[in-house]
């Protein structure tokens, strides 16, 4: 065991010491079992984890399960409304609590031995353990979970990472408008790729690819927001883009929707970035035709024009909160090789579904996009997976972000094994 781990620390340490700034990661990086090993237990072990929106536990004893890497998680509502977490492991003999996704429950019970616990993790109820069998002592292992307007983090760490309360102050005054408290699941999309977890995220960190790949998200949202070349041709076109974003950030922020940029995405343990992104033609959301898909605006809206409010979160998620939806990335290691990517569209709870919006318009520009990304990250994978492949230089233009991903996955890694 102990010669496993030290392999393990010394392979990722001189990994991480042949990272040369403003290029790809190496190859190990993305094949590696050793080195997803060591991403589950520093990276999704020892910082906060998006897993789950509030809607899809909106009742006491709703349930869902997460997994990843080799750890499930039961994420329940418990009779006090608060969101809590547990590892999916029955005490008593290591049973899985819960094996579906989803569901209800009064008490949490194992369908071994029933051993029952309350909604707060507590062992309530266990038969034929005798007298000397104390069962304060076997309540669920609990996970540390919070929930930032809606949107649940986990941290699987003893000590969680404190600066979650720094996003939580920082954020709520940006997504708390948009009230997710209020909203209903309408769909949720798991897509399982074949591709290293960082090759989907730094895939969702630029735009460069965009414009030839993504016909129907680029018919809402603007290339330029995620960076340009200064100088070229179209510099009308991204003096235009430049003036909209003042304008609109003016007539937002007048509206109490704070909308300007924060990046902290290489400077905190718990790196996050916003900004809220005007979106083109009708302006109102990312739909096929720019409009909203749902009817029922979210919270106190009456004005559907107010762009996509972007939020990106290290290491696993991204966000887009609109006037009349929201919808949710949480990516997930399955193994080194293997990526859930599960997708999530929420509107107003009141909407209903085929007289407020249809699944279909609601869906339609993510859905693809999500497919278009999925080939790219899966041919990235296939080639990295050749000999030839050595890390390739990043554009300083158009994939910063994608810099700023691996800059404080580096960092997080090296601080952690050293
Ligand atoms: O964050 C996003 O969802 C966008 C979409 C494509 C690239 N990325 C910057
Ligand atoms: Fe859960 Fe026995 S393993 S009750
Ligand atoms: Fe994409």
């Amino acid at each position: 065991m102990s010669q496993s781990i030290s392999a393990q620390t010394l392979l990722t340490r001189e990994m991480l010491a042949r990272r040369r700034p403003g290029y790809s990661l190496d190859a190990p990086f993305y094949l590696s079992d050793t080195l997803l090993k060591a991403d589950m237990e520093h990276i999704f072990g020892k910082h906060w984890v998006f897993v789950a929106v509030e809607p899809q536990i909106p009742e006491p004893g709703d349930y869902i399960t997460v997994d990843f890497g080799n750890h499930s998680i039961l994420i329940v509502r418990d009779d006090d409304m608060q969101v809590q977490a547990f590892h999916n492991v029955c005490r008593h003999r290591g049973s899985r609590l819960c094996a579906s996704h989803q569901g209800q429950v009064g008490n949490i019970v194992c369908p071994y031995h029933q051993w029952t616990y309350d909604l707060t993790g507590k062992l309530i109820h266990a038969k034929h353990m005798g007298a000397d069998f104390d069962p304060t002592e076997m309540g669920l292992k609990t996970v540390h979970a919070r929930s930032l307007a809606g949107l649940i983090f986990i941290c699987l760490a003893d000590e969680p990472p404190e600066d979650f309360e720094q996003m939580v102050a920082q954020m709520t005054p940006y997504l708390a408008p948009h009230r997710l408290d209020q909203c209903k699941v309408a769909t949720m999309v798991d897509l399982v790729e074949d591709c290293n977890w960082k090759l989907t995220m730094e895939n969702n960190r630029e735009c460069y690819h965009c414009v030839t790949n993504h016909p129907e998200l680029t018919v809402s949202m603007y290339e330029f927001g995620f960076g340009y070349t200064p100088d070229v041709q179209n510099a009308a076109e991204q003096q235009r883009f430049e003036d909209i974003t003042t304008a609109s950030h003016a007539r937002w922020e007048g509206m109490g929707l704070p909308s300007k940029e924060i990046d902290v995405l290489d400077e905190r343990i718990t790196g996050f970035r916003t900004k809220r992104l005007p979106l083109d033609r009708l302006g109102q959301s990312q739909t096929m035709h720019t409009g909203v898909a749902s009817k029922k605006l979210l919270g106190e809206f009456v004005d559907p024009a107010l762009g996509g409010l972007s939020f990106w979160t290290q290491p696993n998620s991204w966000h887009h909160f609109m006037s009349d939806h929201i919808v949710s990335f949480s990516v997930l290691p399955i193994s080194a090789t293997k990526t859930l990517v599960r997708t999530i569209w929420c509107v107003h709870k009141d909407a209903v579904e085929g007289v407020d919006y249809k699944l279909e318009d609601l869906t339609a520009v993510w859905n693809a996009t999500n497919a278009q990304d999925r080939r790219l990250v899966e041919e990235s994978q296939i080639g990295i997976a050749t000999g030839a492949y050595q890390p390739g230089p990043y554009s300083p233009y158009t994939e910063g972000l994608v810099e700023k991903f691996c800059n404080w996955y580096v960092k997080r890694l090296t601080a952690l094994t050293l």
